[in-house]
């Protein structure tokens, strides 16, 4: 298996470790059989042999400045964070419900179905959604429109190889998106107070260009293992300049489209969620203020993690061009 080298907008593992601990780290990316696409195809395997130690990934660096003018260091979210404090409403609204309820979630066997304004529609099985495209690994900042954020190492191909691959026509403008459709399995889909009062399945949706941007992931996995069920097993969204709630999960269905597709959040609350929804610290949410955040580290209750937030959540360089001319404040 390919894995890319980084890009400028990525946080590189220069910025986020120090050289011992980037050592130990490239070691047990290898040791975890990154080197080999079969490795990665046998998810049960993988994820049981997997034996990423978080500390490894624990980090320092990357200063910048928080609200109160200190510095604090930006550092990877522990993997046992990243996977036990989740938004994925279909096991429930709860953080911690979806790592309690999703255990048996099943992703085998899977079919994610490419199709719309494209001229060659095509399905991925389970297999080949590791198989296909060239799986890197991407250091990205999540943060969520609740006003919480983390730093994690996703794995994933690029949303423009699967979107190229099905040769999209002059019709094709938007990408909209659909969650599984599964009561059976999905609590939250069967019971609405569980499920949060949404209506299932969950949408989102990108304009064409923003999906096509090289920032735009569909991740398998993270901390060098196949995805949690709660982080969204077996495919999910990642878009790192937008609120979380972009990032949908459990992906069965990709489709081009002419025109804008809904989305779940903007459906249910229009006046919070916009379809944009562009991570910025000067449109505040009608209940809260989006100039901070939380960071999740590896710090307690009481570690000072509290940093402003930065525009299109520090992606501006890369992601600005794609809405100049654009009220912000309109499009949020
Ligand atoms: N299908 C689906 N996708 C979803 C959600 C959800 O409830 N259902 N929650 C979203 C929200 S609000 C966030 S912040 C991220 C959280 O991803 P994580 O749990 O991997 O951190 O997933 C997003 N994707
Ligand atoms: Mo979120």
């Amino acid at each position: 298996m390919l894995i890319k080298t980084k890009r400028s907008y990525e946080l590189t593992e220069n910025q986020v470790t120090d050289e011992t601990i980037y050592q130990g780290r490239r070691k047990v990316l290898k040791q975890l059989g990154f080197i080999s696409a079969s490795a990665l195809l046998g998810s049960n395997t993988l994820a049981t042999t997997a034996s990423a130690d978080e500390t490894v990934f624990k980090t320092k660096a990357l200063q910048f400045s928080s609200s109160n003018s200190s510095t604090i260091s930006e550092q990877f979210t522990p993997e046992h964070k990243v996977i036990s404090h989740n938004n994925f409403y279909e096991f429930g609204a709860k953080k911690d419900q979806p790592q309690k309820l999703a255990q048996n979630f099943k992703v085998e066997p899977w079919q994610l179905k490419v199709s719309g304004e494209v001229n060659k529609p095509f399905t991925l099985d389970y297999e080949q959604l590791f198989s296909s495209f060239t799986i890197e690994e991407r250091i990205y900042r999540l943060r969520c429109v609740e006003a919480w954020s983390m730093v994690i190492p996703w794995l994933g191909f690029r949303l423009a190889d699967l979107i190229k691959k099905a040769e999209p026509n002059s019709k094709a403008k938007y990408v909209a998106f659909k969650t599984l459709y599964d009561p059976e399995q999905m609590p939250g889909q069967a019971n609405r107070y569980l499920g949060g009062g949404i209506k299932y399945p969950y949408v989102e949706g990108l304009r064409i260009d923003e999906a096509m941007h090289d920032l735009s992931i569909l991740s398998v996995g993270l901390y060098g293992k196949t995805l949690p069920p709660q982080n969204g097993a077996p495919i999910r969204l990642v878009t790192p300049w937008k609120y979380g709630f972009k990032s949908i999960k459990s992906i069965v269905e990709i489709k081009l489209v002419e025109r804008k597709p809904k989305t779940t959040w903007n459906k249910l609350a229009p006046n919070e969620y916009g379809f944009y929804a562009n991570v910025n610290p000067e449109v505040d949410h009608p209940r809260w203020s989006q100039g901070s955040e939380r960071r999740l580290t590896s710090g307690g209750l009481f570690a000072r993690n509290r940093i402003k937030t930065q525009m299109f959540n520090g992606y501006g360089e890369d992601v600005a061009s794609l809405y100049q001319g654009m009220n912000l404040r309109k499009h949020y």
